[in-house]
């Protein structure tokens, strides 16, 4: 396809034509004509949606009770004297997120557990009642103003299922919600988000009726009555949650969950959807063309759960793994909201913070620097003055380049007089006017070959598309070639960046044999490890092939750069006995040896067969059992739940059984981290029997990827 390149709009200023308006010299000339601007195509988002895209990443922080019990849902009957920091900092919190480059921080004023962090005036479930400031703290009002303090805009999660009140299921707990809620929206100044969460599984306290509650959710919480409140006295703010068809008639939320708790939107991830029912497919992936702007937020954790647990203190997520979530999440045009668990204390770990900051210095150093200014642009299409390829480095969110309104495809050439070096490409599409683009690429010139050679090809750009190139290119020229687009594109910026360097740790995988595999994505890196508890150096044995490790224990390795003298940090992994001698015995579904093969990828899908399900495991010989460990499934088939209720006996010789646990996994239809369960004391056996009781997310069948047994 060959395209003519028109001048840029400051080759046009140059010879005097003014923005927006062609002006012709001399006697008889045209009367200006202004040129029109683009029609919008599609949904489009309001001024409140506009304004929450460019906060791109900001805090969630979870809070509560949960911190103090150790558990991620409470049942709603702890007391709210275990609410209890021994040195609350919310400017410490607030502190990590600003270190982090975080624009905003959403707080969890009331969990599942119904104990309120702010002195409700409607409930003896609340902070009034904790030892915290002699029952006169107010954790909300704190982090609020300590936001403020901050330059950081504050929002609010105030959780609709409430196991602690005695009338959760009724009408009357409607009427306690939304005073909370007109409580929270009217106390606390503005707020840029309200966060209404999903999330139910039916049992609680209740007052003290111990018992399951089930709501049929849509007509329940009356959303569109609900959120009126939102809109009547924080009328900026954002609602994120669901949508669907009332008794009003549709329904829905500012923004989407994303449909995983692991840190990734999909690829494409649209900002629309369309009428039809919430699926994780349309949280990943949104649908091209959907009637109603519902983008995506990825909301995601520091650690593995929700709340601070001291047994993740080693899984804190590096800066390496933030950096990646980052390019995952808003480098595919969503939102992200990264959750900093604080602990007991009532502050951010000191590691946590360190993680954050590292992480936020390396955005600021990649992005701080723009490499494309000082480009000459040029485009083979151009609507006219105003709309010319140079609006694309000119910083102003309210420019963009625009190709007359016939045209779907068109190219964006930058060039400059010396090579540019860089390996991340951000390009932001002005979405005023609806997602228009489809499929692109980007390609740079190789001036040896005289040719053009494409470095990525993606669909979807939306809010902004983060381009991360294996390696850093040396090139005087990058082309951004739009192959399609549902109305003439629209592009705000195209910007060139280099990332620090920076090496991600290694991963650690081991198999159901025993063997333990180091892995990186970096060409040419090398891999140091130790298996004795100490932490690696590049003295340390350089791996090589996968070893055993049958009987489990510690791996810590780190991966090392020659070419740029760099090392990642130390990735770890505590390992128990391997399950290579282990076979299912019996199964109330075929297919459980998926349980068992150490393969997170291959689930045991049980059959429609009613509740409870249940496999038996021969570990192959007695063993001192403190607890067992279920790996959820990342992605379950439609329909199918996932298991939220257990059961589990254990037995020396497979038919005198014992009782070993009973509970629930709490959020397990969420969120995909490795469950634990610890039994009240050692449990010597051969044989374990899981029974699956209840399942969240679907219907009857669950999927699930491995079970494990905790013997260390
Ligand atoms: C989920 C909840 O169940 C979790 O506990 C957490 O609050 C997460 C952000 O949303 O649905």
């Amino acid at each position: 396809m060959s395209r003519s390149f028109l001048p840029s709009r400051r080759a046009l200023l140059a010879s005097g034509a003014a923005t927006g308006v062609l002006s012709l010299a001399g006697p008889g000339a045209l009367a200006a004509q202004p040129v029109p601007t683009p029609q919008s195509w599609g949904a489009v988002p309001t001024a409140r949606q506009l304004a929450w895209h460019e906060m791109a990443a900001y805090a969630f922080v979870h809070f509560s009770i949960n911190t103090f019990t150790d558990r991620e849902w409470g049942y709603g009957d702890e007391s709210p004297a275990l609410f209890n920091p021994t040195d609350f900092s919310a400017d410490q919190i607030v502190g990590s997120a600003k270190a982090a480059g975080l624009t905003g921080l959403i707080l969890t004023a009331k969990h599942h557990d119904g104990f309120c962090l702010w002195p409700s005036r409607y409930t003896e479930h609340c902070i009034r009642n904790s030892p915290y400031k002699d029952g006169r703290g107010d954790i909300v009002g704190e982090m609020a103003a300590a936001c403020q303090r901050a330059g950081l805009r504050f929002g609010l999660y105030l959780s609709p299922w409430d196991r602690n009140h005695a009338e959760y299921g009724r009408p009357a707990y409607i009427t306690y919600y939304r005073n909370q809620l007109r409580e929270l929206l009217t106390s606390y100044g503005p707020l840029f988000e309200m966060w209404f969460d999903g999330a139910n599984g039916g049992d609680g306290y209740y007052g003290g009726a111990r018992e399951k509650r089930s709501i049929d959710a849509e007509s329940y919480y009356d959303w569109t009555n609900t959120w009126a409140l939102v809109r009547q006295y924080q009328p900026d703010a954002v609602v994120w949650g669901n949508w669907g068809r009332d008794s009003h008639g549709p329904w829905g939320a500012d923004a989407r969950w994303v449909g995983n708790e692991e840190g990734y939107a999909g690829d494409p991830c649209w900002a629309t959807v369309g009428d039809a029912p919430y699926t994780q497919e349309i949280g990943e992936h949104g649908v091209r063309g959907g009637a109603h702007w519902r983008p995506a937020e990825v909301d995601v954790s520091l650690r593995p759960g929700w709340f601070w647990h001291a047994r993740e203190d080693a899984d804190v997520k590096s800066v390496g793994r933030l950096v990646r979530l980052y390019f995952e999440s808003v480098g595919r045009g969503a939102n992200l909201i990264l959750n900093l668990p604080p602990d007991r204390r009532g502050r951010i770990p000191d590691h946590d913070a360190a993680m954050l900051a590292g992480w936020g210095d390396t955005l600021r150093a990649t992005f701080g620097t723009d490499l494309a200014k000082g480009a000459m642009p040029r485009a083979s299409a151009t609507r006219g003055p105003g709309f010319g390829p140079d609006t694309v480095l000119d910083g102003r969110p309210d420019t963009y380049w625009c190709p007359p309104d016939a045209i779907r495809a068109a190219d964006l050439v930058l060039e400059w007089p010396a090579p540019r070096v860089f390996d991340v490409i951000r390009l932001r599409e002005y979405l005023p006017l609806g997602q228009r683009i489809g499929t692109f690429t980007l390609e740079i010139w190789e001036g040896d070959r005289a040719a053009w050679v494409e470095v990525t090809r993606h669909t979807a750009i939306g809010s902004q598309r983060l381009v991360r190139l294996p390696a850093p290119v040396s090139t005087t020229r990058l082309r951004l070639r739009i192959l399609d687009a549902d109305a003439c594109p629209a592009i705000r910026e195209v910007g060139l960046f280099r990332l620090p360097d920076l090496v991600e740790e290694p991963t650690i995988h081991r198999d159901r044999r025993g063997m333990v595999t180091l892995s990186s994505d970096l060409p040419g890196a090398a891999l140091h490890y130790t298996t004795d508890g100490s932490s690696p150096t590049l003295h340390s044995p350089l791996y090589q092939d996968p070893f055993p490790l049958p009987d489990g224990g510690i791996v810590q390795a780190l991966c090392h750069l020659p070419r740029t003298g760099s090392s990642s940090a130390v990735a770890s992994r505590i390992f128990d006995v391997s399950k290579a001698d282990w076979r299912i015995v019996s199964a109330t579904a075929p297919g459980a040896g998926a349980i068992i093969d150490d393969d997170p990828g291959s689930l045991w899908v049980t059959g429609g067969a009613a509740l409870p399900h249940s496999a038996v495991v021969d570990l192959g010989e007695r063993r001192p059992l403190k607890g067992v460990t279920l790996l959820p499934a990342g992605q379950r088939p439609p329909g199918v739940g996932a298991p939220a209720g257990y059961r589990i006996q254990v037995s020396e010789d497979g038919k005198a059984w014992g009782p070993a646990a009973v509970g629930e996994f709490a959020n397990i239809a969420a969120n995909a981290s490795e469950q634990r369960v610890m039994f009240p004391e050692v449990r010597p056996g051969r044989f374990v029997r899981l029974e699956i009781t209840r399942g969240a997310g679907g219907e009857g069948q669950v999927a699930f990827a491995e079970l494990g047994v905790v013997t260390r």
